[in-house]
């Protein structure tokens, strides 16, 4: 009885990719997803994924959340903003994949402006802005499969918990034209990936100074 409790199953290992531009450099803001290519096991829902504003952006930028997940939008800036999903794409084309819009109290002493959970249970991608300030975009890609990570300043993306077996890697960058190439790949004997985008992302402007943004 003890032993069998013990016996591993379907071992998860993290796989961690590198994303790099068309250039060779590192791609910060990629979703890259793992796609099982046999059944994998069941996994429970994450809890609902905080979407900060600060400093006038919104942040992460780029954010997935499995189809049936949730996200919840908090406000840590001392002045009002707004959330609204708009169609995204690079030619501003592509329909949201849900539609949405609220009013975000500003952040008052330490009691944070947040909206209820919002359940995104279709499959694709939602662009977010604020309208009181023309600048924020962020983006949530809303993934059929569990297994996801997005990768940092040095192009990396960590996904902690894949099983092991044969999966697809698939990307994706809210500013692509078109859908990038998958690579195939063997969770738990693979635990490092290198692959490449077809373009160059857009370079983000860096953040405004906080002592800029509050005393509004
Ligand atoms: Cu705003």
């Amino acid at each position: 009885m003890l032993a069998a409790l013990v016996l591993p199953a379907a071992q998860a290992a993290p796989l961690q990719v590198t994303v790099l531009n068309a250039e060779g450099k590192p791609a910060a803001d990629v979703a890259v997803l793992l796609q099982p290519t046999a059944a994998w096991p069941q996994q429970a829902l994450p809890e609902p994924q905080p979407i900060t504003q600060q400093y006038t952006r919104f942040v992460p930028f780029v954010s997935v959340v499995p189809v049936g997940g949730a996200v919840k939008f908090v406000n840590r800036d001392r002045f009002d903003h707004h959330v609204r999903s708009q169609p995204g794409g690079p030619l501003g084309n592509v329909p949201p994949a849900k539609q949405f819009e609220f009013r975000m109290a500003a952040m008052l002493g330490s009691r944070l402006g947040a909206t209820p959970e919002l359940k995104l249970d279709v499959p694709g991608t939602i662009t977010i802005g604020c309208h009181l300030h023309g600048s924020m975009r962020g983006h949530i890609f809303v993934s059929t499969t569990p297994w996801y990570a997005v990768t940092d300043d040095k192009g990396v993306a960590t996904i902690p918990n894949a099983p092991d077996g044969q999966a697809e890697v698939r990307l994706w960058h809210p500013d692509q034209l078109s859908e990038q190439a998958r690579t195939q790949v063997q969770v738990g004997t693979t635990p490092k990936l290198e692959v490449k985008l077809n373009f160059n992302p857009r370079r983000r402007p860096p953040p405004a100074a906080a002592p800029d943004n509050y005393g509004i």
